[in-house]
């Protein structure tokens, strides 16, 4: 299924005269808005490979059919959020739920659709039917020298296939840790780990990254070996120059400050990328911004801070992993996921609307209001026409949701897949 640029034009006629209003009113008050527009549409987001079938929990699953069983129409998936958007450019897949049968066909699948390759992920918390050792106890800290040795080759195989699709970063996430006291000599786990993760660094192509997930609880519900910024700031530091850290905004314990986590990376030049989602409790992978908007935006704020103002890098220029780890329970996972890139690129736009020049003025003065002020000033401003010229310039939908909904496209993909294909992934 194909969402052609006619198709959506005739879609944009219906919204224009209102965009074009809404565009004025606040493009007026914007010095640098072409430069700001072009930031919006060069921002690429990578869709995960895993989160285009129904999520679900240990109490049930409940699909809403015509998931994508296959690469090919998961990449079909993300072509079509990419057309409608124009901001999800990348895909991220996760192997083996992801293992392309023929690199060269997917990556020509992929461009057809304007979609390249982000970080692959790699899976060492569950045991694939053939395996030899079992990751009951963990992967890379595990005790046993056997079961560490087939986690490492596992990572060095998951790079080799990221390098056949053009991606440049394995990410590793880590279910490894410890059920209840006394189960494990936190040292040797760590020592173990950081042996392990060496010999996959040396691993690694000399243009790659690896990208180091931490994440507080959950699997392991007493100690997780990579269980927060601190912990995998100690790996990326000792490992080397190639080494970052990823921040998964639903990993972290309650009330985290995670936008000072963020700038402190970010001093550090160890800030990899961010699996983007939001949460409530615990590692909810609900949709991007709706529980803590203005979290994400502090969030942001430091990015534009500290990459765009600091390094006078645009956010989008590729040096980081933008990607969205979600999963999709009662929702319609493209609709979910077109929600999370909106508000991703809603919030860009308010942190770059920021007058930096006056918070730092107040930051100076010790003026706590004004500098609150100045920050809830943007973040109060409805940036959604800003977004919106930018996927307009880019050829996208001014409202990707109501042309996903008009189409009736979930309803055209249960047409050509049928109602009961399930998708590899959570
Ligand atoms: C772990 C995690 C990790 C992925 C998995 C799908 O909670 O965030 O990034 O490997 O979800
Ligand atoms: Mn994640």
């Amino acid at each position: 299924m194909l969402l052609n640029k006619e198709l959506i034009e005739e879609n944009n006629n219906s919204y224009l005269a209102n965009h074009k209003r809404n565009y004025e009113y606040i493009a007026g008050g914007i010095n640098n808005l072409d430069d700001l527009i072009k930031k919006l549409a060069d921002f690429q987001i990578a869709i995960p490979s895993w989160a285009l079938g129904t999520g679900g929990t240990r109490f049930g699953r409940f699909s809403g059919g015509s998931e994508p069983c296959n690469l090919e129409q998961k990449i079909e998936d993300i072509g079509l959020l990419h057309a409608l958007n124009k901001s999800s450019g990348a895909i991220s897949l996760h192997i083996p739920w992801d293992i392309p049968a023929n690199a060269n066909a997917i990556k020509k699948l992929a461009a057809e659709h304007g979609l390249k390759f982000d970080a692959v992920n790699s899976n060492t918390f569950q045991d694939q039917p053939d395996q030899p050792f079992s990751y009951k106890f963990g992967s890379l800290q595990h005790v046993d020298k056997a079961v560490r040795q087939q986690a490492i080759e596992h990572n060095i195989e998951v790079i080799k296939q990221g390098e056949a699709l053009g991606s440049k970063a394995l990410t590793v996430w880590l279910a490894d840790g410890s059920c209840f006291p006394g189960q494990l000599n936190f040292r040797k786990a760590w020592q173990n780990t950081y042996d392990s993760l060496q010999q996959i660094y040396a691993a690694l192509p000399a243009d790659w990254k690896v990208f180091v997930e931490y994440k507080a609880f959950e699997p392991n519900f007493y100690s997780m070996s990579v269980g927060d910024w601190g912990q995998s700031y100690l790996y990326t530091s000792k490992l080397g120059p190639k080494a970052y850290t990823l921040v998964d905004l639903g990993h972290h314990l309650p009330n985290a400050n995670i936008e000072q986590i963020v700038a402190l990376l970010l001093m550090e030049g160890k800030l990899g990328g961010f699996h983007f989602n939001d949460s409530k409790y615990g590692d909810d992978d609900l949709t991007v911004g709706s529980i803590k908007p203005y979290q994400l935006f502090l969030i942001f704020n430091e990015l534009v801070e500290g990459i765009e103002i600091e390094k006078n890098t645009p956010l989008g220029a590729g040096a980081f992993g933008w990607m969205i780890d979600a999963s999709h329970n009662v929702k319609d996972p493209l609709e979910d996921l077109l929600q999370s890139v909106e508000a991703i690129m809603i919030t860009y736009a308010q942190a770059l609307l920021v007058d930096r020049k006056k918070l730092a003025e107040a930051q100076n003065n010790n003026d706590v209001v004004s500098a609150q002020e100045i920050l809830q000033q943007a973040f109060r401003t409805d940036a959604r026409a800003l977004v919106a010229e930018a996927r307009l310039v880019a050829g996208g939908a001014l409202n990707p949701l109501a042309v996903y909904r008009s189409e009736k496209v979930r309803e055209q993909l249960i047409k050509e897949r049928g109602i009961k294909t399930v998708a590899t992934g959570l």
